[in-house]
């Protein structure tokens, strides 16, 4: 069958005939995004063979190891942000502060980006997949400089969100509020061109990703959930199946596609406390945003991602992303396991 030929710049000249201002500026923010994505590509695929793998020996703000991808990762999209002249900041996961450009004159520098360089970065030594996630605001006004405030927004302000998976295929993400697109690179030309246009996540799936090894320090809730998706009288009718690659992106592209819930919950750590691991702003906010737009949900089982007000830009949440039966079903067993732990600890 002939390739289906709409490309990324055809499919956002399409979308801008009907676009105001705003959305002119980011199809051309969107296209050095995926710019940076095919660079970051290009390197990911020779990285055995150009010493690019392992770490730099440097570890970052969140006390993680840096892996050489990792940098390379973030310094491209940096450049890539600061090059477009559209951005007045930008804030990373490998990143202590947020950056904010000089612009060299230049003015209207309306969006802030946030993102995840190379999502799954444990599975850069053993060729596994891995993303590239981002978060894009526009500032509430153009007056003045962009500040911290303009980066430090809820969900529900997001302008636009989107990931590049970077598996067998290298495939674009994107939402911008006008539906949930995919694009996939065709590598012999060096192009992205749509693959699946207005994505709609099934209201159930039949698959749940998990880190099942560390069960035992999930927040309350959680096991109950699982051991009902286990069960005959799950959403699906039926056992599910586990998939859990270790790289969040693919994991959601998967249910993004076909239905089924991924979940990061609270974890009980040393020091007494249960806390997430994944970060709101870098993470849950954007993928709950196409989960959203895509008719799915994001939830943190207490309440809806795109609520929450973060207080610092490396915030951690727990995270439950998917299909709606899932996550409301999750919300329930987790709110129920809540109130149960106030009467015991009332008693
Ligand atoms: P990273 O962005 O530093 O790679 O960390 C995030 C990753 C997610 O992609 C994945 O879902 C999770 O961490 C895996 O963590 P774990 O190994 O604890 O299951
Ligand atoms: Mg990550």
């Amino acid at each position: 069958m002939p390739q289906k030929l709409i490309s990324l710049t055809y499919h956002l000249l399409q979308e801008d005939q009907v676009a105001t201002k705003d959305h002119l500026e980011f199809s051309r923010l969107l296209t050095q995004i995926t710019m940076a994505a095919r660079i970051i590509t290009q390197e990911l695929r020779r990285a055995g063979l150009a010493d690019m793998l392992g770490k730099t020996g440097a570890v970052n703000v969140q006390q993680e190891e840096v892996k050489k991808l990792d940098e390379f990762a973030n310094e491209t999209l940096i450049s890539a942000c600061e090059e477009s002249g559209l951005v007045f900041g930008a804030a990373s996961e490998e990143l202590k502060s947020a950056t904010h450009f000089h612009l060299h004159g230049r003015s209207g520098a309306a969006y802030a980006v946030l993102f995840d360089p190379l999502d799954g970065s444990s599975n850069t030594d053993v060729n596994g997949s891995l993303g590239s996630i981002f978060s894009i605001f526009r500032r509430r006004s153009l007056q003045g400089v962009g500040t911290d405030a303009d980066l430090l927004r809820a969900g529900r302000e997001l302008f636009a969100a989107g990931y590049i998976l970077y598996g067998p295929s290298i495939m674009l993400v994107y939402s911008r509020g006008l539906g949930v697109h995919a694009f996939t690179l065709d590598p012999g030309v060096g192009q992205f061109f749509e693959s699946h246009y207005q994505i709609r996540m099934p209201a159930h799936g039949a698959v749940y990703s998990i880190n099942e090894g560390i069960r035992r320090r999930w927040q309350p809730g959680i096991a109950a959930f699982i051991d009902r998706l286990q069960s005959e009288d799950s959403p699906a009718g039926k056992p599910y199946s586990t998939r859990y690659t270790g790289c969040l992106t693919a994991d959601f592209h998967r249910i993004l596609l076909e239905g089924g819930v991924f979940l990061y919950p609270e974890v009980l750590g040393n020091d007494g406390h249960y806390s997430g691991k994944l970060r709101l702003l870098y993470e849950a906010m954007p993928l709950a945003y196409l989960a959203h737009n895509a008719g799915g949900r994001g939830s943190t089982g207490l309440e809806p991602i795109l609520d929450i007000q973060p207080t610092s830009l490396h915030q951690r949440v727990g995270l439950i992303l998917g299909s709606q039966a899932e996550v409301h079903l999750a919300e329930q067993i987790i709110s129920e396991a809540v109130s149960e732990k106030e009467c015991e600890s009332r008693a």
